[in-house]
């Protein structure tokens, strides 16, 4: 088997580290035990081979072989596949997972990406859209929020689902966003203390580092 590859971005500014997405890729890779390298690609001055691999310039992608793979949640269930510990085998908890996932994509992150780059830019203006950008993220946090306050993890297990919403709300809680929400933070703080996971943030924040010494050489 040949060995996994994260490309992430060279370098970049301080404000994204601890959450650029290739963290999900590390996390997903720790859980399952399986092997890979970190690679990385130019933050500033894409080029085509770039948009060739990830056709908005975003990171990251997985490299498998000859198979490179783009969106973080097309590459963790690329990974679900060949591991038994991120998704279950079984019908119904395989459904239960990918639903989840999608939930998070599509439900939760629809609403808190757009949030938090309000919340980023340090925008507060309140707008008749932005007023609607909030209710739309409480309403969203308002159900999650149900939901966890009768589940350890979405589906019977952890899984991709759990790495991706518990991501997602991570954004949201370090803009204080899930104050009252107290099974969201618990949440959080169930997945977030994960031995994988712990090992990828530290990895990402050292890869980071490493970067700015090297810049600053
Ligand atoms: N839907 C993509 C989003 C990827 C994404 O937002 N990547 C950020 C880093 S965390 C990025 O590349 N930002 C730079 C940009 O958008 O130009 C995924 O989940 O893989």
């Amino acid at each position: 088997m040949s060995k996994f590859v994260i490309t992430t971005f060279d370098w970049v500014p301080e404000i994204p580290r601890g959450y650029v997405r290739d963290i999900r890729l590390r996390w997903a890779l720790e859980e399952a035990g399986l092997p890979y390298d970190v690679e990385s690609t130019p933050f500033e001055n894409r080029k085509d081979d770039h948009f060739s691999r990830q056709p908005f310039g975003q990171v990251p992608w997985l490299t498998d072989g000859d198979v490179t793979i783009f969106e973080s949640g097309a590459i963790l269930l690329y990974l679900a596949e060949r591991s038994n510990v991120l998704m279950p085998r079984e019908k119904r908890g395989r459904n239960e997972v990918i639903e989840w996932l999608f939930a998070a994509l599509n439900s939760v992150e629809l609403a808190t990406v757009p949030w938090s780059i309000f919340m980023f830019s340090e925008d507060n203006v309140e707008t008749p859209g932005r007023k609607n950008l909030d209710s739309f993220v409480a309403s969203r946090l308002r159900h999650m929020e149900q939901v966890l306050s009768k589940r350890d993890w979405l589906a019977r297990e952890f899984s991709i689902a759990d790495i991706v919403m518990s991501d997602a709300l991570r954004l949201v809680d370090r803009f204080s966003g899930l104050e009252g929400h107290n099974a969201c933070r618990e949440y959080i703080s169930r997945a977030s203390n994960r031995p994988a996971f712990l090992k990828a943030y530290k990895d990402q924040i050292e890869f980071y580092e490493a970067a700015d010494a090297k810049r600053n050489a």
